[in-house]
Formats: structure tokens, sequence, C-alpha cells
């Protein structure tokens, strides 16, 4: 009953099409689900004691209240990743909401207010924007900082944390990459790079940026590419057929526009990047850049929908450049050949804390752990046992003997 209404929200605030407001907001739905079921199974482990007539045990305590800051993209998913483990773990939240999306945490906090009865303050909200963020991150009451936003972002406001010696638990910018191996199914391929690459608008912390192609494949890749991109429907992301809405705000717009100005200054091919006449709103179409080599444009996250296309022969080559950004978060193989997805998925494969096979980068499932390594920050949000970020472990051993036996059989009688 009230899914529509927070889909809506979702719609009107992040500019997301209305298919994944609905889904985001199915997210926090699954999220709930998820963490009834866990608060059954907040397992502590037990260890057998080297003594006689001792036990060794972990016990998981709440760790009191969560600083969670949220941004644009996600405005309701991630606050339910964060809330719903949380309050499972017997913490309470504060919760400071992306200034773009505001309206979405007052829509859920009043759905929480009409069921938590005496609970309602397990939830509370901050507004405002870096200063409020600043605020939670120095405060020695938050006993967990949980942040999602940029990596300059999560640089700012870790350190703070860590002058209190407090604890954070980061979900930072992505740079990801796909690669599409000759064995792949194109059709498969064309659809997963579109969805990921063009879908929200090239907006999400998962988007696929970068995509290496095999040699063989790489220019029928990239006309069926182009000709995917050029069928995307633009426009009101509302209306049910829209499969791209606009881009957040005129700075995105900028910062899209000064990289694909640097790539043609280099000479390279750009196809899309433009704007969209319309008064209100920032329309823009999908752009694709052709690349012989890993440019230095490819290095950072731009938040908008651009993807690089570059050639390769060698899968370990292919692979060495996905893992030389900085950033950690997510990455795909397009592949059929059970060799190059296992390379892929070991020690010497992606060093993403996502890493698909034959799945566009975006669209996690909440059963799994989220998040990244290296500038994406190392946090783990959502499924599997992130829930022990929100928790403190006391391990206790007990006596239930006569004697006082000392551990590593030392005597002091
Ligand atoms: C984000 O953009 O911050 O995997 C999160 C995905 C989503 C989460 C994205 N479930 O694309």
């Amino acid at each position: 009953m009230k899914k529509p209404k927070v889909s809506e929200q979702i719609t009107k605030e992040a500019k997301k099409i209305i298919s994944e407001g609905e889904g985001e907001t199915q997210e926090v739905i699954d999220m709930c689900d998820f963490a009834t079921g866990l608060s059954r199974q907040l397992y502590g482990l037990t260890m057998p004691s080297e003594r006689p007539e001792h036990r060794l045990q972990e016990i998981w305590q709440p760790l009191g209240v969560v600083g969670c800051v949220t941004a644009f993209n996600f405005p309701v998913a991630v606050f339910g990743w964060n809330f719903c483990l949380a309050a499972v773990c017997g913490n309470s939240i504060i919760w400071k909401p992306s200034p773009h999306a505001e309206g979405c945490a007052d829509l859920v906090k009043k759905i929480w207010d009409e069921v938590a009865d005496e609970h309602k303050d397990l939830v509370l909200i901050k507004k405002g924007g870096n200063e409020a963020a600043i605020e939670l991150a120095e405060d020695q009451g938050i006993a967990l900082f949980s942040a999602t936003g940029s990596c300059d972002m999560g640089k700012a406001l870790a350190p703070k944390v860590a002058k209190r010696l407090g604890r954070s638990l980061l979900e930072l910018g992505g740079n990801n990459a796909a690669i599409v191996c000759k064995s792949a199914d194109l059709d498969l391929t064309i659809k997963g790079i579109t969805f990921s690459a063009a879908g929200t608008t090239g907006q999400r912390c998962t988007t696929l940026r970068r995509l290496f192609v095999h040699s063989e494949v790489h220019d029928l890749v990239l006309t069926k590419l182009k000709k995917a991109f050029s069928h995307l429907k633009i426009g009101d992301p509302m209306d049910r057929n829209t499969q791209v809405g606009p881009l957040i705000s005129e700075q995105s717009f900028k910062q899209m526009q000064e990289k694909l100005t640097s790539c043609k200054s280099k000479g390279l091919t750009v196809t899309g990047g433009d704007r969209i006449d319309h008064a209100t709103e920032i329309y823009v179409t999908p752009a694709i850049v052709e690349t012989k080599e890993h440019i230095d444009e490819m290095n950072e996250e731009t938040f908008a929908p651009i993807l690089y296309v570059m050639p390769f022969t060698e899968l370990k080559d292919a692979v060495h450049l996905q893992n030389s950004v900085k950033q950690g978060l997510s990455s795909s193989i397009f592949t059929n050949d059970v060799r190059e997805s296992e390379f892929f998925l070991g020690p010497e494969g992606s060093d993403c804390g996502i890493a698909n096979v034959n799945i566009g980068t975006s669209g996690a499932e909440i059963g799994g752990a989220f998040g990244g390594e290296k500038d994406t920050g190392g946090g783990r949000e959502s499924g599997s046992d992130s829930w022990k970020a929100y928790m403190r472990r006391t391990t206790a051993t007990i006596n239930h003997g006569e004697e006082l036996p000392l551990a590593q059989g030392v005597e002091f009688d």
C-alpha cells in the first residue's frame, strides 16, 4: 500500500525511472524480511577451551547509535540496508539523507512512526549538507559511522571518525569495468552492458564505466552497443516506457561534458553525450568513448553515463587494467569459458568487492554483502554477515569448575 507512494517520491526527487523507484522500495521491503529472519540468527561461536571445565564463547552486543549518511541516488535502499541490520542488532539510527532527497527520508520516517509505537525514536533524521555529515562523524556518541557517497567524501570524513577512534563503514565510489571475452553470448552481453552503463542515467556507484572487449569481437560489440544505445528511451522518469531519466543536476552535466571534451581533444571518437532540449530537466544521451588505451579520464568516476570501450587480446591484461584504478567496487566478465570465469573470480582475477559472471556490474541483490575494496572504502552492507559491523563482540570465558587453572599452563601458586 505504501510502496507506490515511496516509489513515486524516489522518482520525483532522485529522478530515477519509476521501475527503478519501485525496485528500490522493494529492496527495503526485502531488507525488512531479511533482517526479521536474521534477528534469530545473530550467532556467536562457541570454542573448546584448553582448560578443563571451561567454556569459551562469543557474545554479540549492540553498539548503540549508528550514524548513517546516504546519497541522492539510492535515497531509501541504502537507509534500509543500514537501518534493518542496525535495528535487529539492537541499535538506533540517526539518518542524514542527501539534501536532494529529504522528502524520501520524511516519508520513510512517517511510515516508520505509524508502525513503531514506543520505538519511534529508533530512527531520527538529521537534515543538512556537509556540515551535518561532519557533525555525525565527529560525534563521540555515534558508535558506527556508515556513509555512502564519493571517495572524496569518504576521505574527508573517515579521518574525523578515526581521530576519535570511532568505527566507520564506508561504501564509496566505484569505477566499474566489464570484460567481454570472445566466447560471450553477445545478445545477453549487450543487454547487461546497456543496463549497467546507461541505467539510472549512469548515476549508480555500480554503474559500468569501462568496457574491455576481446579484439576479435570488439567491432561487432561496439556496433551492437551503439545500436542499443540509440534505441534507449530517454525522458520523463514517471513514464513507464522511459529507460533513462534526467541527470540530478547541472553540475553532473558539466562534469560529464568536461570529460567528453577532454576525450575529444585527444582525438577519440565519442558517440552520444548530447543534451536534449528541455525546459526544466537535464536529459542527456548516454555516451560511448572509443579508446585504444587506458587514458587518464578512465581513472576517475564521473557520475554520469559515459562508457569507455577498449579492445584487449589477453584476459590477464584486461584484468590488470580493470584492477589498475583506485576504486574497487564492482566488476563483470562475459564469457562461456569456465577457465576464464574461474580465473576472473580467483586470487589473480578481479580485486573488487563484487565480481559477476554474465551479468552487468550493477543491480546487486540484498542477500550478498555489498561493498568494495581500496578507495571504495572496504565496508560491507546488507546481506551475508554484514550485520557484524553493527555489533561489538564479547569473548567470554566461563569457568564452571572448582579450580582456577591458568591459560598456557602458567603457574601462580
Ligand atoms: C549505490 O549506487 O550506491 O547494486 C548502490 C546496485 C544497487 C545498489 C547501488 N543494488 O546497483
